[in-house]
C-alpha cells in the first residue's frame, strides 16, 4: 500500500472570492485563510474570509431579494424550477471540472468525486426543480360562511451552514429545496473545503438567478458561522455538521429571534449483523459503511454488531478486506481510500485509534499513518469491543471499525439503542420478521435492510434524538423551508 506522489494537472482554482449579490467580493476584512490539499499538506491558495461583516452585507442582500415585488418574488413557480434545471445542466456540463477541485480540495478519491457526488448533484436539484411549481396548498371546509385556503410561502432568508465532507452534495441538498419553494439563501461553506461551491456560484449567475437569491461565504464557524446563526434578519437556519456546534446553533436562535432551526448532526450508527446473513454481502457492505469516504460520513456503520455464531469468521474476512484497501493519491482511479480532510481530523482519529488500544480493543489491523505526507491513515479495525469504550460511543468521522459481537436480537436492539445519537442503522439477515424487528426497534431516522449507505432524493434522510431536526430530501424535505399560511375569506353564503 504506497501512497504514490505524481500530481499532475491539478485543476486550476477560478473563484477565491465571497459571492454576495452576484458579485465576487474581498472581505471587509481583506482578511483571508488559506485552502489545503490534504493529500500533500501544501496551499492551494488564498481564500476571502467573511466574518460578521460580509454576513451582514449577505443578508441584505438576501432580504432585498425577498422583498415583494422583487423580481424573485415575482417569479413564476415554474421559471425557478426552470432556473434549478439550468443550474443541474450547467454543473453537469462541468463535472469533469468539479469533481477534481472536490478531489483537490477534500481529498475524496476522483472515481468517487465523479461518479457518486457528481451525478447525485445533478439528481437532486433536477428532483427538487420538478418541485417548484407542485408543491400545493390546500382549500379547507370550516365550519360558517367562510373560504380557507392554505399557501405554502418561502420561509424567507436561510443561513445554510455546510460541513467538508460531501461539499458538492450537501450544497445541493440545501439549495435544492430552498429555491425550488422561494427562499433566498445566505450559505457558509467549510474552511476546509470552500472551493467547488464558489465555482457553483459562479453557474448560478451563469444561468440567470436574480441579484442576492444566493450568497455564499466562505468563513469559520466561531465567526462567519455564529453571525448567521444569531442574526436577527435570518429567518431560518439549517445547519449539517457536529452536535456540540448544532448544540451552539439552537442556542442562538434562542437568544436571538428564534429563527427555525433543523440540523442534520452527528451519529454512531448500528450496523447489525445476524447469524444468517450472507456472510460475503455484509462483510462487504459493513466495510463499505464504515470506509466509505474516508470514514467521514454522518451515518457511517460505526457500530458493527456480529452474531456470536458466526463472529469469528465475520472478523477475519473484515480484516482480509480491510488490508486490501487501497489508500493513496486520489488522483489514481484504483484508490479506495484518500486523506483525511486536514490535520485536525488526522490528530482526532490518531487519538482515538490510542484511546481503542488504551481501554483493551483488539487492534486487527492498521492503526497508523499510511504515508509521509498528506493526512493518510491506514484502514484500521478493532475487534472485541465493549458499548462502553470511548471508540464504541463517539464519533471518529476515520477510517476505524469496531466490531461488537451479540447473543441475542432483543439484547442488540436494546444496545444499539443505547446512544445519544439516531441517525442510522443497518440490519443483514434473511428473515423478514428479524429485519422488521430490529427495524421497527431502532430509534434511527433511517434504517437499512441488506444494504447501506443507499440515498436517494425522493426520500428522507434526517435524525433523531441528538443526531438532528427536521428532514432533508424528498417531499418532507420541502415542510422545512415552507410556511404554511391559512387564508380565510368571509363569503355571502357557502354551499357544499
Ligand atoms: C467497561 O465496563 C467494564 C465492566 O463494568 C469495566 O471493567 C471497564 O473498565 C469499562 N471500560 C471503560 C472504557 O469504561
Ligand atoms: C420540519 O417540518 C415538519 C413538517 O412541517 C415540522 O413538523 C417540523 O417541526 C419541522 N422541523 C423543523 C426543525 O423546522
Ligand atoms: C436509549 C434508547 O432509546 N433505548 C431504547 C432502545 O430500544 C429499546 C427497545 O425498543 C428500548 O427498550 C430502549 O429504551
Amino acid at each position: 500500500r504506497i501512497v504514490k506522489d505524481i500530481f499532475s494537472q491539478l485543476p486550476v482554482v477560478v473563484s477565491h472570492h465571497l459571492f454576495i449579490n452576484n458579485q465576487w467580493q474581498d472581505a471587509v476584512s481583506g482578511k483571508t485563510f488559506p485552502t489545503i490539499n490534504p493529500a500533500t499538506g501544501e496551499v492551494i491558495c488564498q481564500v476571502a474570509e467573511a466574518d460578521e461583516a460580509d454576513v451582514d452585507k449577505a443578508v441584505k442582500a438576501a432580504h432585498n431579494a425577498f422583498r415583494l415585488g422583487s423580481p424573485w418574488r415575482r417569479m413564476d413557480a415554474s421559471h425557478r424550477g426552470l432556473l434549478l434545471n439550468r443550474l443541474a445542466d450547467a454543473i453537469e456540463r462541468d463535472s469533469t471540472y468539479l469533481a477534481e477541485l472536490e478531489t483537490l480540495d477534500n481529498g475524496k478519491p476522483y472515481a468517487v468525486a465523479y461518479t457518486v457526488d457528481l451525478p447525485n448533484v445533478v439528481k437532486c436539484l433536477r428532483y427538487y426543480a420538478g418541485w417548484a411549481d407542485k408543491w400545493e396548498g390546500k382549500t379547507i371546509p370550516i365550519d360558517g360562511d367562510y373560504f380557507c385556503y392554505t399557501r405554502h410561502e418561502p420561509i424567507g432568508v436561510c443561513g445554510q451552514i455546510i460541513p467538508w465532507n460531501f461539499p458538492l452534495l450537501m450544497q445541493a441538498w440545501k439549495l435544492g429545496p430552498a429555491l425550488a419553494t422561494g427562499n433566498t439563501v445566505v450559505m457558509k461553506v467549510a474552511e476546509q473545503t470552500p472551493l467547488t461551491a464558489l465555482y457553483v456560484a459562479s453557474l448560478i449567475k451563469e444561468v440567470g438567478f436574480p441579484e442576492g437569491v444566493v450568497n455564499i461565504l466562505p468563513g469559520m464557524g466561531p465567526s462567519a458561522g455564529a453571525a448567521i446563526a444569531k442574526h436577527m434578519d435570518v429567518d431560518k437556519v439549517a445547519f449539517t455538521g457536529s452536535t456540540e456546534v448544532g448544540h451552539l446553533i439552537q442556542q442562538a436562535s434562542g437568544s436571538s429571534n428564534l429563527k427555525k432551526v433543523t440540523l442534520e448532526l452527528g451519529g454512531k450508527s448500528p450496523n447489525i449483523i445476524l447469524s444468517d446473513a450472507n456472510m460475503e454481502d455484509a462483510v462487504e457492505q459493513s466495510h463499505f459503511a464504515l470506509f466509505f469516504n474516508q470514514g467521514q460520513c454522518c451515518c457511517a456503520g460505526s457500530r458493527t454488531y456480529v452474531q456470536a455464531d458466526i463472529y469469528d469468521e465475520f472478523v477475519e474476512r473484515s480484516v482480509e478486506r480491510a488490508k486490501r484497501r487501497v489508500v493513496g493519491n486520489p488522483f489514481d482511479l484504483k484508490t479506495e481510500q484518500g486523506p483525511q480532510v486536514d490535520q485536525e481530523q488526522f490528530n482526532k482519529i490518531l487519538g482515538y485509534i490510542s484511546s481503542g488500544k488504551r481501554e483493551g480493543a483488539k487492534l486487527m489491523c492498521g492503526g497508523g499513518v499510511a504515508a509521509d505526507r498528506g493526512y493518510f491513515i491506514q484502514p484500521t479495525v478493532f475487534g472485541d469491543v465493549q458499548d462502553n469504550m470511548t471508540i464504541a460511543r463517539e464519533e471518529i468521522f476515520g477510517p476505524v471499525m469496531q466490531i461488537l459481537k451479540f447473543k441475542s436480537l432483543e439484547e442488540v436492539v436494546t444496545r444499539a439503542n443505547d446512544t445519544k445519537y439516531g441517525l442510522a442503522a443497518a440490519v443483514f439477515t434473511k428473515d423478514i420478521d428479524k429485519a422488521n424487528y430490529v427495524s421497527n426497534g431502532l430509534r434511527a431516522g433511517t434504517v437499512w435492510i441488506n444494504c447501506y449507505d443507499v440515498f436517494g432524493a425522493q426520500a428522507p434522510f434526517g435524525g433523531y434524538k441528538a443526531s438532528g431536526n427536521g428532514r432533508e430530501l424528498g417531499e418532507y424535505g420541502l415542510d422545512n423551508y415552507t410556511e404554511v399560511k391559512t387564508v380565510t375569506i368571509k363569503v355571502p353564503q357557502k354551499n357544499s
